[in-house]
């Protein structure tokens, strides 16, 4: 497809608000947690550029860059797509293995080596068809692969979840290495499946901490059970994961059921309480739990109820941006919007919203190398988009 879209027919230019109007409409964490229905707001701190990059992606759902600057971008119905540093975007690449595309499921997010300048390897989570006749159904696994000019090459499963289910829900799938080069893999609860969750001994709503062979850290939780690749539990459906630039922590972003969406830090061995503990309620209105603090339960960093929906989860780093920089950076699927938070001494303080009225579902949130931050749009004819300053 032809890309290089030129600015001045692409871009969206976002008129700046007074600093008054801001202060006014931005929500603070205590009026997040209380107030309900309160997403009209706008908020536009600074002005921002809207660029489209490219289009015609079914679903777009992860991106990871380069050192070269080339993105590499998933589509949920199946294939990864190259767009190069000078805005050309690739066919699918040949040689991804089969995804079962269904609801939720299909090729899902991609992650680079940390040694990439020199393997060539990437990463990605899929949605598998189970090779159990048994078993019918599929579910979450990850393949490493080295990337050639036109495909992959050398393409190995390094990790299938147990999870495996006849639906095409809660596949979590978000990735991220850490500075020890363990690769993270959310592993969503598979819906009805929710009390597994609590499970250590099965990969239903967890985190899973892998080597990039898809070995088993020695120093993993559980390494005496049935599942030793969990770190943590008691997830529902993970989709954002990233590491705190300072910290190195990892922190994961979580859908809640109707409210209770959660940002989390992430500790080795330890629960975030689902479904035993939760700030939302089922779809249908009923109760799941009406705990929201049990012991040896961790609480979230962040929630939000109402729901937001949250999809791409990454710390702002960079010199466009300057004044953002240690800011939490996610997409909403639901009210079409990126959130910032505000980060002061480690607490989450003012959110902010930019894009509403873009109407796109944001699925994935990257900052570049150049500093500019990238987003992409979940629908059947998805976007790449480069916000700038
Ligand atoms: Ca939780």
């Amino acid at each position: 497809m032809k890309t290089n879209i030129t600015l001045s027919a692409h871009s969206i230019r976002v008129s700046k608000i007074t600093n008054a109007l801001a202060c006014a409409s931005a929500l603070s964490l205590s009026s997040l947690a209380l107030a309900h229905g309160d997403h009209d707001h706008d908020v536009n701190d600074v002005e921002i550029t809207v660029t489209t990059l490219a289009e015609g992606l079914v679903h777009p759902w992860g991106m990871a860059f380069l050192p070269n600057g080339d993105l590499l971008v998933t589509e949920r119905a199946g294939g990864i797509r190259r767009l190069s540093k000078d805005g050309k975007l690739s066919g699918r690449l040949e040689n991804v293995p089969e995804v079962v595309a269904q609801n939720q499921g299909g090729m899902l997010d991609i992650a680079i080596d940390p040694n990439f300048a020199t393997n060539n390897t990437i990463y990605f989570c899929y949605s598998k068809a189970s090779e159990d006749e048994d078993k019918p159904g599929s579910s979450s696994s990850v393949a490493k692969a080295t990337l050639s000019h036109k495909g992959l090459e050398d393409v190995k499963v390094i990790f299938s979840a147990d999870s495996i289910v006849d639906n095409g829900f809660h596949f979590g799938c978000r990735l991220t290495f850490d500075a020890e080069q363990a690769l993270y893999v959310a592993m969503g609860d598979r819906y009805k499946y929710m009390k597994e969750a609590q499970n250590t001994n099965n990969h239903f709503g967890k985190i899973v901490r892998i080597n990039a062979d898809g070995s088993v850290p020695k120093s993993n939780p559980f390494t005496t059970g049935d599942a030793p690749e969990v770190f943590s539990y008691g997830h529902r459906n993970v989709q954002g994961i990233t590491i705190h630039p300072e910290t190195g922590a990892v922190w994961a972003m979580e859908h809640g059921p109707k409210g209770g969406d959660e940002i989390n830090i992430l500790e080795n061995g330890a629960n975030y309480g689902w479904p035993s503990i939760t700030y939302g309620i089922d779809y249908s209105g009923e109760i799941i739990s009406d705990k929201t603090h049990m012991d040896g339960m961790k609480q979230p960093w962040v929630y939000w109820d109402p729901s937001i929906a949250p999809s791409g989860l990454t710390f702002y780093q960079g010199e466009m941006f300057n004044e953002w920089n240690g800011d939490v950076l996610v997409g909403s699927l639901k009210f079409t919007h990126l959130r910032r938070i505000d980060v002061e001494n480690g607490q989450a303080g003012e959110q902010f919203e930019y894009l509403r009225e873009n109407q796109a579902r944001i699925r994935d949130v990257e900052v570049g190398p150049d500093g500019a931050i990238y987003l992409l749009t979940d629908a059947p004819n998805g976007k790449i988009l480069k916000l700038t300053k």
